[in-house]
């Protein structure tokens, strides 16, 4: 499923959250590049960011396996985080990565709260990837595909994801597809899956039928790139559109507190295409043709019934249809069609009729309208879409504009709507006026009135005269499922000759794809199960009689419907999952790319919302399971794009070895020394810019890696993967470890806040040295509660990941910079952040768990999750008086709170600037006009914090 790249990420989705500004990030102290001339000394850090990845997951397999076989772990709810489970192409890809480490973060996160949390792991294994493999080298596509798994797999491993490979599947093993065949057959029976003569998309390259969301706008496939032809064949269908309202009425369920992201909801919500319109007569005159005496058009603007001015029809409407038979010009230009883009203005006016407006028999109507109208046959009318008849209305419509323009140029374009009743604040300049608004003069009687309202009085008017029906129309046609290939679950009927389409008894399920080993020797295309006449000839399941087998397969987004559900039981033999399983369900948090915005969303909602309407999901109701949905959240992650290096002269692509990086803020064209311009673009063999992640992780751990992954961009948002800035990360890493080396051997106290509050009370008469030890505690305990507070509000949003890097980050700088904080606080502070930290990077986490606590099992067994305690409003730090410079001259001052230890450069000014800010004066001196600090070009703060000067 995820072979697809995303198209497009969100931007509106990265500005929901609080990002940090870019300068922010790139003045953060732990993050400047190792170039930079200030970095720490040479020396060695002590942790080995690689080797631990292999030690901790042999830990966590072996718990693993002893939970497996312990029964109740006494955890308190169930969570179910699934990622959108890949296609087995073999090699892992930094796509890939994303959103694994993202389910992975999330899923670890909710088992720290001490959830019991299923994140399971599979594969959607049929398709035309493998038998396109199969072909070209002569392999089965089943061998093929395993041997995939198994490199997929060890990959996936090195990830140091936490996925319960228990629950493992694959969708091309026939203990799967047996339930798919399963629910084949149970939507058969409700009559929800038929056969019907249709015209198809046929793909002439993958000799296959597509569905219609399988092609694009141009008539392209979307997989093989071929064009499409039309072709009549019988089809299986599932009627996905007898569910319909209720597919779109949740939408309006998910749509609250951000459940799913709005641009999903969107693309469903067109692609459904609810739209209420008219069916309108217009009479014709075909003298001497057996046209019949009306054509019925679709349209969802009857309010612009006046501007009408052509009649046009598909090419497979039953008049067109008729009048080619003795026409043969127009069967010509029918047999140019097919060839013709969908947006194409090509039109042949017939000459055989005219139409008249059905308006035109009320004599207030205007002479224009009255007129009779010339009727043409355009490949812009779609066959299959309302009445496969459109009334062109130029003025108000764009595609009938440039229809209009092309065909009768020297004809005026008739308006009969304005924007309002002063028709001259209508810019019509030579284009159409699609919005609502108000009737003109050209509308008659209607002058005046608002479209809207002229439309409904319009149809009224009509129906009365049987020339109009007010109708409701859906873009969402029944799913296409059929797909004369091989390699995909065999649709379990039997045609036979007297007892017609006969569902292959439970029985005799699963119906397992044969071996045809000589196929892909030979290399042949086309469907190997119609050349294999022992999967064909059966006997007829009712009578007995010779029959055939269906050959077609069904199509893999079958599959991916319902494998989420599977999940849940992967092993159960007679159903598709067990009743105690289906509690698990629905999904809590499913994560993937935004390419799956429509289709695979779509049909997993129709096919829960039919198992929710079975025994086999028996927490619903007659009444509740129209409104099941399998997603309660949907996280869309943004694509990865790679460093791309172009040379400016020619526009190529640069080799690795094509571009030199001695200077690495002047990447170079080696050859010629001329600057080579760097850019980020979709990963892709021809552009060079592919990484491996694979090989990336066994250089920098995989704990670096993920945390880099994660900190690069918002969830949401695309990724410019820059390999070089993970040692940002793996220098953070290396000091939190040596920090808590430090702290290894020393004493937690039982709650740091009680130490404090009690403290606090004797401020007054400390020493100067404990007064400066107690502040410095409260200012890093606070810093730890505000940052576990951030903490916890970014993983359970998700889409702000990033964020949570950063401020473990910051939290790190607080603790190594208190350097007058007592132990026993900063060893608190290291304990809650590596407790905090542990979902995105769990091996090191582990590593600094086992030094602070030796005597404890891994962090994922007796750690928990950080809570706050109220620090935050008991405890408050004392203030300082901060003076404030404008270009040299002080103009006041305020008293803020001194700056977290660790703060240096960009970070502290903005942290004193909010600081500043956060006072009332501050507030009210400077943020207005020349003393607006938040204008400052520079500020530079002085004495730690107690003077700051800004240059405006
Ligand atoms: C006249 C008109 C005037 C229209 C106007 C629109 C704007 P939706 O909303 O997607 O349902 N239409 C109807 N049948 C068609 C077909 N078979 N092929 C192509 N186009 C077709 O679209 C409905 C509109 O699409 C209809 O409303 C019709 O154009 C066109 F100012 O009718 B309208
Ligand atoms: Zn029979």
């Amino acid at each position: 499923m995820l072979m697809l790249q995303a198209r497009h990420t969100s931007a509106q989705a990265a500005r929901a959250f609080r990002l940090p500004s870019v300068s922010i990030l790139r003045h953060h102290p732990l993050v400047r590049s190792a170039t930079s001339s200030r970095g720490p000394s040479q020396r060695r850090f002590a942790v080995d960011l690689v080797s631990i990845d292999s030690k901790w997951r042999q830990v966590w397999e072996t718990n693993r396996k002893n939970a497996e076989e312990g029964a109740d772990t006494g955890k308190k709810q169930h969570k179910y985080v699934l990622p959108m489970f890949p296609y087995p192409s073999g090699t892992l890809h930094l796509g890939h990565l994303r959103v694994y480490t993202i389910a992975d973060v999330t899923a670890r996160y909710h088992s720290l709260k001490g959830n019991d949390v299923l994140l399971p792991m599979g594969w959607d294994a049929f398709g035309l990837p493998a038998e396109n493999a199969a072909l070209e080298r002569g392999v089965a596509p089943a061998g093929w595909t395993q041997s995939n798994i198994v490199k997929l797999k060890e990959q996936l491993e090195l990830m140091n994801g936490s996925w319960d490979w228990k629950n493992e599947l694959s969708t091309c093993d026939p203990e799967f597809y047996k339930h798919t065949q399963k629910l084949f057959l149970m939507l058969y029976e409700r009559g929800l899956a038929y056969q019907a003569e249709a015209e198809v998309n046929y793909d002439p390259v993958d000799k296959t039928v597509l569905a219609n969301e399988q092609v694009d706008a141009n008539g392209y496939s979307w997989r093989s790139g071929a064009k499409v032809e039309k072709k009549l064949l019988k089809q299986w269908f599932l009627k996905i559109s007898e569910f319909r309202e209720d597919l779109l009425r949740e939408l309006d369920t998910l749509a609250k507190d951000d459940a799913w992201p709005e641009h999903v909801l969107v693309q469903q919500r067109n692609w459904l295409g609810k739209s209420t319109g008219a069916m309108i007569k217009f009479p014709i005159m075909a003298h001497g043709h057996d046209v019949g005496s009306a054509i019925e058009v679709y349209t969802t603007r009857p309010d612009t019934l006046f501007g009408v001015q052509y009649i046009a029809l598909s090419a497979s409407h039953p008049a067109v249809v008729k009048l080619a038979e003795t026409d043969a010009e127009l069967q010509a230009f029918l047999d140019t069609m097919p060839g013709l883009p969908p947006d194409s203005k090509v039109g042949y006016m017939l000459p055989q009729m005219r139409a008249i407006n059905p308006l035109a028999f009320n004599d207030k109507t205007p002479d224009a309208t009255k007129a009779s109208i010339p009727v043409y046959v355009a490949p812009y009318v779609l066959g299959d879409y309302g009445e496969g008849a459109v009334m062109g209305v130029p003025g108000h419509d764009t595609r009938d504009f440039a229809f209009w323009k092309t065909h009768q140029n020297d004809e005026p374009v008739r308006y009969v709507i304005a924007a309002s009743e002063d028709e001259s604040t209508t810019v019509l300049d030579n284009e159409p006026f699609v919005d609502h608004g108000v009737m003109t003069e050209n509308s008659g009687l209607f002058k005046g009135k608002t479209s809207k309202e002229g439309g409904e009085v319009m149809v009224r008017m009509l129906e009365a005269a049987e020339l109009a029906k007010g109708v409701e129309k859906w873009r969402l046609r029944d799913w296409l499922i059929s797909r004369q290939r091989y390699w995909g679950a065999p649709i379990p009927i039997i045609h036979c000759d007297s007892c017609g389409a006969v569902p292959v008894p439970e029985s005799q399920l699963p119906i397992e794809l044969p071996a045809v080993d000589q196929h892909w020797e030979a290399g042949k295309a086309g469907n190997a199960l119609e050349s294999s006449p022992d999967f064909v000839n059966v006997p007829c399941p009712k009578c007995g009689s010779p029959a055939k087998r269906d050959t077609d397969t069904m199509d893999t987004f079958v599959d991916s419907s319902w494998y989420y559900a599977r999940f849940t039981d992967p092993k159960h033999a007679n159903e598709l999952f067990s009743s105690e399983a289906a509690e698990k369900l629905p999904v809590d948090i499913y994560i993937g790319g935004v390419e799956h915005a429509i289709l695979h969303l779509l049909y997993a909602r129709f096919i829960y919302k039919f198992l929710a309407s079975t025994h086999l999901l028996p927490q619903y109701t007659a009444e509740t399971a129209p409104s099941a949905e399998p997603f309660k959240r949907l996280i869309t992650q943004g694509m990865v794009h790679g460093k791309t290096y172009v040379d400016p002269t020619n526009g190529k692509f640069l080799k690795p070895n094509e571009v030199d990086l001695s200077d690495p803020s002047q990447p170079k064209v080696a050859s010629s020394g001329a600057p080579a311009e760097l850019r980020y673009e979709k990963m892709s063999k021809s552009k060079h810019n592919g990484v491996d992640p694979t090989d990336f992780i066994s250089k920098h751990g995989a704990d670096a890696t993920r945390a880099h992954m994660l900190f690069q961009a918002p969830v949401a948002d695309v990724l410019n993967w820059d390999d070089v800035k993970v040692q940002g990360v793996t220098r953070w890493l290396q000091r939190l470890h040596d920090q808590v080396e430090k702290l290894a051997n020393t004493e937690m106290v039982a709650s740091v806040k009680e130490d404090l509050v009690a403290r606090q009370t004797s401020v007054a008469s400390m020493s100067k040295e404990d007064a400066d030890r107690f502040n410095a505690d409260v200012l890093l305990w606070r810093e730890t509660q505000r940052v576990i507070e951030a903490v916890t509000r970014s993983y359970e949003k998700i889409y702000s990941l990033n964020v949570v890097v950063s401020d473990l980050m910051t939290l790190t700088n607080a603790l190594t910079g208190a350097k007058a904080a007592s132990v026993s606080v900063k060893r608190a502070t290291a304990d809650a952040l590596v407790r905090l930290m542990a979902p995105i990077t769990p091996a090191f986490a582990e590593e600094c768990w086992a030094l602070l606590s030796p005597k404890s099992a891994s962090i994922f067994q007796d750690g928990s999750f950080p809570v706050t305690d109220d620090s935050l409003s008991i405890l408050k730090p004392q203030e300082q008086k901060c003076m404030i410079q404008i270009n040299g001259k002080v103009r006041g001052g305020v008293m803020i709170p001194p700056a977290p230890g660790g703060l240096e450069g960009d970070d502290l000014k903005n942290w004193m600037v909010e600081a500043i800010l956060a006072t009332e004066e501050g507030e009210a001196r400077f943020t207005k006009g020349p003393f607006d600090i938040r204008q400052a070009k520079r500020a530079i703060p002085v004495k730690g914090g107690k003077l700051i000067n800004f240059v405006l």
